[in-house]
């Protein structure tokens, strides 16, 4: 099984400003759980950050055929994006939504996500774990549609 983990935009800033909200731990701390969570689940992992929109719609494109999960934290695009929500509806592969803080408890901007009306779950407000718990709960979601 193979999964795709994209962060968006200020994702690769982590650690540096406001840990308040997004904790201490830096963008690395975060690469590394997630090749650690996929590692002991038996999953290939790939792992994208970019600070741009159309990039993300690419990758996402790019994955088409060659993943069988997507792990996403949008970040600011969560917010905003129709062009990832559609992109992720044209590849159909089942994707989980992650967000450090809780979005939900924050500015009234943050209370939409896009990414949310084609994800199978979202993760938020779990810090990093977030995307641990993503990860494995994907990978029991897609043996569960094989399994079907
Ligand atoms: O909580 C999350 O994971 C977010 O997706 C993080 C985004 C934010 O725009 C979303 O509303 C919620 C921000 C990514 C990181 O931004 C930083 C800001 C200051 C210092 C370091 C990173």
């Amino acid at each position: 099984m193979k999964f795709l983990i994209i962060n968006g935009p200020n994702i690769n800033m982590l650690g540096i400003r406001e840990p308040e909200i997004y904790g201490r731990e830096d963008y690395k701390c975060l690469c590394d759980l997630v090749s650690d969570a996929c590692e002991k689940a038996g999953i290939e992992c790939e792992i994208f950050q970019s600070n741009h929109e159309g990039d993300i719609v690419d990758k996402i494109q790019a994955s088409y055929g060659r993943v069988d999960g997507i792990v996403i934290n949008p970040a600011a695009y969560t917010h905003t994006s129709v062009a990832i929500l559609d992109a992720l509806k044209a590849v159909g592969i089942p994707t989980v939504e992650v967000h450090i803080s809780n979005v939900s408890e924050r500015e009234a901007f943050r209370q939409v996500s896009y990414v949310s009306y084609v994800a199978v779950k979202s993760f938020i407000g779990l810090g990093l774990d977030g995307y641990r718990q993503a990860i494995n709960f994907l990978s029991d979601h897609i043996k569960n549609l094989k399994n079907a």
